[in-house]
């Protein structure tokens, strides 16, 4: 099993550190690869980090991951709660896959409460902050050693 792991974000989270701070915090997305990039390497993973305002190359990366990886972490930004074809094509995807949210979506809106992606997603992780990224490379990892056997 690959250990290379796709880590996928969607629209807006390049404004990450920027605005509203209250909500996500104030480490930038470059400081979140930086970290998942650190941690990757403790854990001997292999990691791909993209951001994407357009749905179209975020499923372009989930058929790359189905060439090459082991797992996708995605934090599929609005998309999550709109974007079918994104959960279609992780469907395609055999590894784990684990959805990450910064904010507790079930304490905000109510259209934030339904993902598309849960529907496929092994784990979910909401409201740990940029942590979140973290505690999904390490179940991640944990998982690929158990496919090990
Ligand atoms: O909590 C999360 O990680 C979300 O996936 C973030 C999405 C939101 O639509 C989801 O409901 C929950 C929004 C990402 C926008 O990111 C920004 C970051 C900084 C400033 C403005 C937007």
């Amino acid at each position: 099993m690959s250990r290379l792991v796709y880590i996928l974000n969607g629209p807006n989270l390049n404004l990450l550190g920027k605005r509203q701070p209250q909500i996500y915090g104030y480490e930038t997305l470059a400081d979140v690869e930086a970290d998942c990039r650190k941690l990757a390497g403790e854990l001997k993973l292999d990691i791909r980090f993209h951001q994407s305002n357009r749905e179209y190359e975020i499923i372009d990366w989930v058929h790359e991951a189905r060439e090459s990886a082991g797992a996708i972490v995605i934090n599929p930004a609005a998309f999550t709660h709109t974007s079918v074809a994104i959960l279609d094509a992780l469907n395609t995807f055999d590894g784990p896959v684990i959805e990450v949210h910064i904010s507790n979506v079930h304490k905000r809106e109510s259209f934030r409460h339904h993902s598309y992606v849960s529907l496929r997603a092994d784990g979910v992780i909401a409201g740990l902050g940029t942590q979140g990224y973290q505690l999904a490379l390490r179940r991640v990892a944990q998982l690929l050693e158990e496919k090990k056997g």
